[in-house]
């Protein structure tokens, strides 16, 4: 079976947010609904993937669900034997007794280094590379997601967009404008809220639990639902997964963040703005823009500055209101470009296919 690759395990540590385990889980069950792989996820915070998936029980230490055995990270870390494949999520570093079953295994498994998402050119020249271990005679391999055939693909099912498209042929868009909210607490909500109260359009906006309800909060007081010009502000509760990708969907406009829901609203093809996660001496913002010369490359000159005045009023806090208007007054272009655009970006192998052909062909 080993030349198959039947068994795999993918490690995730969680740093901070949702996104390690959005995107190790979903990797995970694709893995075994579409490739047949039997995938065993070890994530050290179990309480972190039961809001996404509200079938696990954060207190067991083992459990199944939709074909993947999820397994407590522990400090006591115990296994049978390795994997075929072994993914090492964004860098979570194996524990010592696992590489060293790997290094002993008679046939070496297949070691990916799972790295974060970036439209930069060099994570496109990094994608593949091989990092052999000093001394235990492992190759670990960096696979990059990103845009381009050139790199390890998105996230993306089978099916989805069909998906996508059938759901909402059933749930016609809602009469009032829909708007959601998944951001961190830097961003200048206080000034989106005041463009929304002073549009005098009728909309209503869900924000999502944690740090954008903070922040709505904040601004606002009390715990809402508010009412603020048309706009009716209201706490939407975490929604599990496949339920948050069809609130993206439906609704007019998405503000995500990080790096799952940022995908996932590509997917939705609806005009969305994209808060990158912070990082020091503001090196996201040179990843933005690596983003924005992609997604914005096929756009007319005047939609490009507008798109453009958007993401960056919203990651910088500058000049929000009137980018607000603009990027508004503009909506029904950046959803016609959003449809061709996740049409162009399902033209690239998803990642899940692609880890699959990359490990196949290391065998
Ligand atoms: O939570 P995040 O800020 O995660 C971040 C990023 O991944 C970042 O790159 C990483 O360095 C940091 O974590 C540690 O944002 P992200 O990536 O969008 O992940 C959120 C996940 O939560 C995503 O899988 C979608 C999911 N989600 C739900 O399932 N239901 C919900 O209601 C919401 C709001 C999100």
């Amino acid at each position: 079976m080993a030349a198959m690759q039947l068994h795999w395990d993918i490690f995730c540590r969680v740093i901070d947010n949702y996104g390690d385990i959005g995107v190790c889980w979903r990797l995970a069950r694709q893995l075994a609904a579409e490739h047949g792989r039997r995938v065993r996820l070890w994530v050290d915070r179990l309480e972190s993937l039961q809001p996404l998936c509200p079938a696990i029980d954060a207190g067991q230490d083992k459990q199944s669900s939709q074909g993947v055995d999820i397994c407590r990270w522990s400090d006591s870390f115990a296994f049978d034997r390795p994997a075929e494949v072994v993914i090492e999520a964004f860098a979570c570093e194996l524990p010592a007794n696992y590489l060293q079953a790997m290094a002993a295994s008679p046939s070496k498994p297949c070691w990916i280094n799972l790295e974060y998402l970036s439209a930069e050119a060099w994570a496109e020249d990094c994608h593949g590379m091989a990092s052999p271990h000093p001394s235990l005679g492992l190759t670990k391999y960096f696979f990059f997601p990103g845009f381009s055939p050139g790199s390890g693909g998105l996230s993306r099912e089978a099916g989805l967009l069909g998906e996508r498209d059938r759901w909402l042929g059933e749930n016609p868009a809602p009469n009032c404008p829909e708007i959601s909210l998944f951001c961190y607490d830097t961003a200048p909500v206080g000034n989106l809220l005041d463009a929304l109260a002073r549009s005098g359009q009728a909309v209503i906006c869900h924000v999502a639990p944690g740090k954008p309800l903070a922040a709505v909060s904040a601004h606002l007081g009390g715990k809402g639902p508010w009412q603020t010009g048309r706009a009716r502000v209201q706490a939407i509760p975490f929604l599990p997964i496949d339920d948050y990708d069809r609130l993206l969907w439906r609704c007019a406009i998405n503000f995500v963040r990080g790096e799952d829901s940022f995908v996932r609203a590509q997917w939705a093809a609806k005009p969305f703005v994209w808060q990158i996660y912070p990082q020091d001496d503001e090196v996201h913002l040179a990843k933005l823009e690596a983003f924005l010369d992609r997604y914005c490359a096929s756009m007319d000159g005047a939609r490009q500055a507008v798109a453009r005045r958007m993401f960056m009023a919203w990651n910088t806090g500058r000049d929000v209101e009137s980018a607000w208007h603009a990027f508004v007054a503009d909506s029904e272009y950046f959803s016609r470009h959003n449809g061709n655009w996740a049409n162009q970006l399902a033209s690239v192998p998803d990642t899940a296919s692609a880890l699959v052909n990359f490990c196949a062909a290391k065998v």
